[in-house]
């Protein structure tokens, strides 16, 4: 029997991708309902040759029995009704940052902490896009040296803030007088170290993400995090470069062997023939691709690379769906 699957959210950027890869990895599935508001219920969403209508988000909805909900409308949205779905017995995998950080959520890297699934039943959390990558890339190294210190810098694209700041570079990039809407400040031809909201404490929500869920996710609250998260006039793919310093000296040869093994990892770094990922070449595919490895000049812990992936795949659907097959697969 196939699985009962709804996807609250169905009409935005990360939704769409959500549908289109549970076609594409061939989850079986019976039935698919697809939700939204107001603003889009009624329209019609292909899926393996059927229409689906897409159906109005109502607290009664969520009552009704799914294998599994994945949800990518935002945090309220997933503040209001995900505990509803959950409390009728459906599965939820959230991918807003609502319950990230709540104790007892499993906040999950399928390649990386898939243990925290076993007999689990109710909100399951799916990382932020930049902590995604950066923990596929970075787990493996941290089993091997122990890592005691981050500092990451992040270029990322705007689908990150939906459909409509795809609109807004697209359009800026056409028409100077195109205005700011998404953005403070104009996107195209700029890059903007402002990601989510201002905290009192300087950093932004985005830039605490990636401390916190990291810490989360590797089960290590003593690990160093500061990120700088910045927007670049790129669609598709965030890029992240990361400063890292371990418990061990590591050797470049074993740190790239240890990568190459890694599931969902990929390695290009072969800087002679401009051997390195970039967001462009890597859009729409599922790994995490590693490049620029290199030893700190000074500090022998010390290591620096280059990571880059597809925020709304991996960073978002993808790493949803992989979560539904670690959950059948553990049945
Ligand atoms: P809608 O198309 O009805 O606005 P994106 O991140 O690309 O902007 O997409 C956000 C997704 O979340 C869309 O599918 C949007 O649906 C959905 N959404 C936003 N607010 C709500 C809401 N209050 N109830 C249900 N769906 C919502
Ligand atoms: C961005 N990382 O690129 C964000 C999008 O907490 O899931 C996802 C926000 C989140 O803007």
């Amino acid at each position: 029997m196939g699985l009962s699957i709804g996807v609250v959210g169905a009409t935005g950027a990360v939704g769409r991708k959500m549908i289109e890869i549970l076609k594409e990895r061939n989850v079986p599935i019976d039935s698919l309902r697809a939700f939204a508001s107001q603003r889009s219920a009624g329209e019609k969403i292909e899926f393996k040759g059927n229409e689906i209508t897409v159906e109005l988000l109502t607290e009664e909805v969520m009552k009704d029995k799914f294998d599994y909900l994945l949800f990518s409308a935002g945090g309220g949205v997933s503040e209001k009704f995900a505990p509803i779905a959950a409390a009728a017995g459906n599965v939820v995998i959230d991918n807003s940052s609502q319950w990230r950080m709540t104790k007892g959520i499993p906040l999950v890297v399928p390649e990386v902490n898939p243990h925290t699934l076993k007999g689990y039943k109710g909100i399951i959390a799916n990382p932020n896009c930049s902590t995604i990558q950066m923990m596929v890339a970075l787990a493996p190294l941290h089993r091997r040296y122990g890592i005691k210190k981050i500092v990451v810098s992040t270029y990322q694209a705007v689908s990150g803030s939906g459909h409509k700041a795809i609109v807004e570079l697209e359009s800026q990039l056409k028409d100077e007088a195109y205005p700011n809407q998404v953005y403070p400040k104009r996107i195209a031809g700029n890059c903007i170290p402002h990601i989510d909201v201002f905290n009192e404490n300087g950093f932004t929500k985005e830039e605490l993400k990636m401390v916190y869920e990291t810490q989360k996710i590797l089960e290590d609250n003593t690990i160093v995090v500061n990120a700088t998260t910045v927007r670049i006039p790129v669609v598709y793919g965030h890029s992240e470069s990361i400063y890292l310093e371990l418990k061990e000296a590591p050797q470049v040869a074993e740190v790239k062997q240890i990568l190459e093994n890694a599931p969902g990892v990929v390695v290009i770094d072969n800087p002679e023939i401009n051997g390195y990922p970039t967001p462009l070449e890597i859009a729409n595919t599922d790994d995490t691709y590693v490049g620029r490895i290199r030893k700190d000049l000074v500090d022998p812990t010390a290591l620096s690379l280059w990571v880059v992936a597809d925020n709304l795949r991996k960073g978002a659907a993808t790493n949803a769906v992989q979560i539904i097959e670690v959950m059948e697969g553990m049945k």
